[in-house]
């Protein structure tokens, strides 16, 4: 059955709806960031961009990187957004545009974050790189979709008990990122464990300015969270979502974050784009390795 029109949105030159994008104008490695100034600050490091195209927060760039072709792309802020992002990118390799029909051969995207967070402990500090070894979603986006056969119960329920988690919030899901990225993309100057993803800044994040919030321990309890050896390292507001639906249809996620906060002693990077900086230079010349 074809999908109908109202459910897969092509604009009138035949890209999709939010990304404005035709197949052939995206690479098979995709790095994503939230900030669509961080678009430019990466590929101003390309051999040469072939492509380039911005709606509303949805700006694209495709070029190549010491003969690599990437496409870099920012998803805007939060969880919702990914949605659109991930969905309209699989789209566009995995669904025949033409007759509306997904494909019988399906391609596998990778998909890199380049992200920016708070870290949730004194040893993390600001301007150091975390790898999300799993996704922390606290957001429900996920839950709309059918997650148990790849989300980690065990750790969910786990991490429930230990912070006497308000269901009514939803249920947190935890799921991995692509143990292939993590190996390639690795090293040990990267701090790795759980990234935590909030669908919000502020209160979800356990930040008060002048609002109360339902837990004020949230934070405190995320930090002495442990799951055998692995721990709750950073704060983010993308990375659960990504694997959560890149694990589902069947795609290869990976996020990195530089650290601009430090949640557990109050400070904030001096200098945070030299940080996220050095996190792109790490990643591009991971990415460019063979
Ligand atoms: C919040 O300031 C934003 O910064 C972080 C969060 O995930 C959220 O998107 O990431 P980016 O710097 O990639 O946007
Ligand atoms: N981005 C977030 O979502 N949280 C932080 O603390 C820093 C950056």
């Amino acid at each position: 059955m074809a999908i109908q029109q109202s459910e897969l949105i092509l604009n009138p030159d035949g890209s999709v709806y939010h990304l404005s994008l035709k197949p052939e104008q995206i690479a098979h490695d995709i790095i994503f960031v939230g900030d669509q100034d961080r678009v430019a600050k990466i590929t101003k490091h390309f051999d040469s961009i072939e492509f380039s195209i911005q709606k509303r927060e949805f700006k694209t760039q495709t070029g190549t990187y010491k003969g690599k072709r990437l496409t870099v792309m920012s998803t805007g802020i939060g969880p919702d957004n990914i949605d659109i992002v991930i969905n309209e990118l699989d789209a566009l390799v995995n669904i025949d545009l033409e007759t509306r029909k997904p494909k019988e051969k399906l391609t596998s995207l990778n998909i890199i974050r380049i992200g920016t967070s708070g870290s949730l402990h004194a040893d993390i500090p600001v301007d150091s790189f975390v790898m999300g070894q799993f996704g922390l979603g606290l957001d429900n986006m996920l839950r709309s979709y059918l997650i148990d056969s790849i989300s980690n119960a065990e750790m969910e329920n786990a991490f429930i008990e230990h912070t006497n988690w308000d269901l009514r919030k939803g249920r947190p899901a935890i799921i991995p990122c692509s143990p292939d990225l993590k190996k390639k993309m690795d090293s040990d100057i990267v701090h790795k464990g759980i990234t935590a993803t909030a669908g919000g800044f502020y209160g979800p994040q356990g930040r008060i300015l002048r609002l109360d919030i339902q837990d004020r321990e949230l934070n405190s309890k995320m930090d002495n969270f442990y799951f055998g050896d692995t721990r709750i390292t950073n704060f983010e507001m993308e990375t659960s979502a990504i694997y959560g639906l890149s694990t589902l249809l069947g795609h290869q996620a990976l996020s990195l974050n530089a650290i601009v906060a430090n949640r557990a002693n109050g400070t904030f990077s001096s200098d945070p784009y030299k940080a996220v900086d050095e996190l792109i230079i790490y990643a591009l010349e991971k990415l460019a390795e063979n």
